[in-house]
């Protein structure tokens, strides 16, 4: 038929591309590893999954016809907790439904023509895959890098389960610059709950996390800043107050803000403090006063203590408090109260009578508002009274000796445990006389048992799975019976895919050695803190246990924008999620490729979805016309002049744009190449080398994107082999002219952005002398992206479109 159908062909390229195995590549050599965020299993793809993969197939296609080998796998995040919360909903059992879900899926995906490596299919709830988990969280306990103990943790009412600081939207409950912050699944308000949690001690590598940034080049700055910004690395001082009244020698705190010590009314410390602790022995009344305080209860709740210290600066004797605000784990525990110039200080004073003492003033004498807390002129001590607050602060550094540089991170270690069902179990015994208890290597994996429906932990109601023996001394002993937070599974999968069945370790050390780096790793924005974090901790982590050589594995991110649907993200979980198969294959694939740039988030019902199916038609039809001449073909006709040159000029603008994940340029030009071959046919008599070189081409660079439909044409072209195994296409003359072309609008648009941020940009004259002819569509996205109206006179005035 003259139309394309994806579905009458689909099946016959699918079993050709299967025959010919040609995305299986089981033996790489120096291959391109190209890995998109692999999905949860929620039912469905939709629209956000397609463009994630839309961009790492076309990026595998384009270097397997470049002759790469490619390494481009998939596989399923497959535990977590919307298993369980479906699989009670449905009365069946969290297994099954993410079966049947991944199932579903995978035959999306099928349809849709990317081209996985399905040999490498890995799922996360295999116990082949989550053993090593167990078996890596083995080796970081032995590390040192794992750590038990009782801590106040957000609690989600609604979901029942412990979330990490990076899980809680708004803040974290237990966060000094949190709060009042939601479940990122559900939405509840988070509470604060204290238990006996595992713990990864990311901290740690606070420093190497954030030293690696500085050469992560591939990486988009704004996924490094949100990373820097999470770890949050803060210099600031440690001073020691001697204890006058009191259990304990001294209290050290930790400050930001040295040059205020003079102004220190109050010494507070947080309810887990060992000199909170050491009074709450002594004292029943207070004891039980300081276990009411709830961390997180509200900026003036705390204790007074019979304790006092000693100023180091001014000798001054203060008062010390067990306050709420003061968190266990945060730089020292312990704050020096300075209510003049900090906000919690002065909300905490003002309830408990403590007195304000200025010792800093503004460099502007009528810019005092109260509590004054920016840096200013220092009052006192007398010996640094006059200096600037950085001054101040750097001479009693050196002139205390009870006060020393320290560094503190925003940054907190990493809680793993999850009190749910669908995870994997952290392979520990509890012995009461040996206590905790790794699970020996032997003895691993620690299968889930069987799925039974109850309220709050199915694996406490597990009783024959619980009840064992101790490793350590044989005596009775129960398993622990959290499961790991499944950001412990996506921290090392792309290292299992490198040798998916490997069972010696949790991968084969000389495959990963062949596979990494990972060339490009492509997946949401929303993934820029957590998931991108831990990962990079495992790698560090790893390396450091001589696991792994590259501490830094993943060589290129591409965070790609959000798909919104109704200006929310799009989500199965959401009930907004567009199912791919509405529109066909090929147009989805090219709608949500073209709709924008990959950093942009893009509102789906804004999306040509009807553009898209015509240029899909445009170029099938194309295509079966001149199957139609093919007999009265195969001779000279009529050549135009620059036709060569436009398909070369295709090649390399594509070639480029694909480099570049510029994806929706390599549609503009597919569209541009298309109108042109168009516009040769009908004026009539083409030459059939040159035509039949446009096409081949035409088609073999929309096999990046729509690979069913190139398959089709290729065969209809009568052109060697499978389109997916084809080679690249390459330009007939020098495209160095190209190149010039290229480089004179990269340097252009380089003067452009330099002239707009300059604000020279009221004079548009200036901007047009440098702006070459030929591409003012660049000109007009570099000032669009400005947002800046004082150049839309300019652009109007450049308004031609480039020439070919
Ligand atoms: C005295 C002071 C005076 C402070 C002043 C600030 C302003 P950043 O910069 O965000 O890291 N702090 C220290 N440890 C704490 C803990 N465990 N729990 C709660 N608060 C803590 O914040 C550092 C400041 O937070 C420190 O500097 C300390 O208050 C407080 F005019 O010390 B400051
Ligand atoms: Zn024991």
């Amino acid at each position: 038929s003259d139309t394309y159908d994806h579905d009458s062909v689909a099946e016959y390229w699918q079993w050709a591309w299967d025959r010919e195995d040609v995305y299986a590549c089981p033996d790489p050599s120096d291959p391109v590893y190209v890995l998109g965020m692999f999905p949860y299993p929620s039912g469905r793809l939709h629209m956000g999954h397609v463009r994630n993969y839309a961009i790492t197939d076309a990026t595998a296609r384009f270097e397997r016809m470049r002759g790469r080998d490619v390494v481009h796998p998939m596989g399923w995040d497959a535990f977590g907790l919307p298993a369980e919360n479906a699989a009670r909903e449905r009365g069946t059992d969290p297994a099954s439904w993410t079966d049947a879900c991944i199932q579903r899926m995978r035959e999306e995906m099928t349809t849709l023509g990317f081209g996985f490596d399905w040999d490498r299919e890995l799922r996360t709830a295999d116990p082949d895959y989550y053993r090593w988990n167990q078996w890596l969280f083995r080796q970081f306990h032995e590390a040192g890098l794992v750590e038990y103990e009782g801590a106040p943790v957000n609690w989600c009412p609604e979901c029942e389960t412990v979330l990490a600081d990076a899980q809680v939207v708004g803040g974290s409950a237990v966060d000094p610059e949190g709060g009042s912050g939601t479940c990122w699944r559900c939405s509840t308000p988070v509470r604060t709950r204290t238990l006996d949690q595992w713990f990864l001690r990311i901290t740690e590598y606070a420093d190497d996390l954030l030293g690696g940034l500085d050469d992560l080049d591939g990486w988009a700055d704004g996924v490094r800043a949100a990373q820097r910004e999470w770890i949050g690395h803060r210099e600031g001082t440690r001073v020691a107050f001697p204890v006058r009244e009191g259990p304990t020698e001294s209290v050290a705190v930790f400050t930001r803000r040295l040059d205020t010590i003079a102004g220190a009314t109050y010494v507070a410390v947080s309810p887990d403090h060992d000199l909170a602790q050491a009074l709450a022995e002594r004292d029943d009344e207070l004891a039980a006063a300081i276990a009411d305080l709830a961390p997180g209860a509200g900026p003036e709740a705390g204790v007074a203590t019979p304790a006092t210290v000693e100023n180091p600066v001014t000798g001054a004797e203060l008062p010390v408090y067990v306050a709420a605000y003061v968190l266990g784990d945060v730089g020292t525990g312990a704050v020096m109260g300075v209510p003049a110039h900090d906000s919690q200080a002065h909300a905490f004073a003002a309830a408990h009578d403590c007195p304000i003492e200025v010792v800093v003033e503004p460099e502007d004498a009528d810019d005092v508002d109260r509590p004054f807390t920016d840096p200013g002129v220092v009052q006192a001590p007398a010996s640094v009274a006059g200096l600037d607050s950085a001054t101040a602060s750097d001479h009693l550094l050196d002139a205390t000796p009870a006060a020393e540089a320290a560094d503190r991170y925003r940054l907190r270690d990493w809680l793993i445990s999850r009190q749910r069902y669908w995870g994997t179990p952290i392979p520990v015994v509890h012995c009461p006389d040996c206590g905790p208890v790794p699970v020996p290597e032997s003895e691993l994996p620690v299968e889930l048992p069987d799925y039974v429906e109850t309220t709050g932990n199915p694996l406490d109601a597990a009783d024959e799975w619980r009840e064992t023996t101790c490793p350590d001394c044989g005596g009775p002993a129960e398993r622990e019976t959290d499961t790991m937070d499944t950001f412990v599974d996506s921290s090392w999968y792309f290292l299992r895919y490198c040798s998916p069945a490997y069972d010696e370790g949790p991968f084969d050390p000389d495959a990963v050695a062949e596979c990494l780096p990972v060339d490009v790793y492509v997946g949401g924005t929303e993934h820029a803190v957590l998931h991108l974090l831990y990962l990079r901790f495992f790698a560090h982590a790893m390396a450091d246990l001589d696991l792994l050589d590259d501490a830094e594995p993943i060589e290129r991110l591409v965070a790609q924008g959000t798909v919104l649907s109704g200006g929310e993200k799009m989500a199965e979980t959401a009930g907004n999620a567009i199912a791919p198969h509405e529109y066909g294959p090929e147009t989805t694939r090219i709608a949500v490729l073209e709709a924008a740039h990959p950093r942009r988030d893009f509102e789906w019902s804004a999306v040509d979805v009807g553009d898209a199916y015509d240029l899909v038609q445009q170029v099938y039809t194309l295509v079966y016309a001149y199957r139609d001449g093919l007999a009265t073909a195969d001779r000279s006709g009529r050549t135009e002049a620059g036709l060569d040159r436009t398909i070369d000029r295709v090649i390399a603008a594509t070639t480029d744009a694909i480099e570049r994940y510029r994806f929706h340029d390599a549609v503009g030009e597919i569209r541009r190449l298309a109108d042109r071959l168009a516009r040769y046919r009908d004026r009539g008599d083409p030459d059939d080398t040159t035509y039949r070189r446009g096409l081949t081409v035409l088609v073999r660079v929309v096999s990046t994107v729509a690979p069913y439909l190139a398959e089709e044409c290729w065969n209809l072209l009568r052109a060697d082999g499978l389109v997916a195994a084809a080679d690249w296409p390459t330009p007939e003359a020098d495209i160095a002219a190209y190149s010039r072309e290229r480089s004179l609008i990269e340097r252009t648009r380089a003067d452009v952005r330099d002239i707009v941020e300059t604000a020279a940009i009221d004079d548009p004259e200036t901007v047009a002398i440098t702006v070459a002819p030929g591409w003012a569509v660049d000109l007009h996205r570099a000032v669009r992206d400005a947002a800046s109206p004082a150049l839309d006179d300019l652009v109007a005035r450049l308004d031609d479109p480039p020439v070919d």
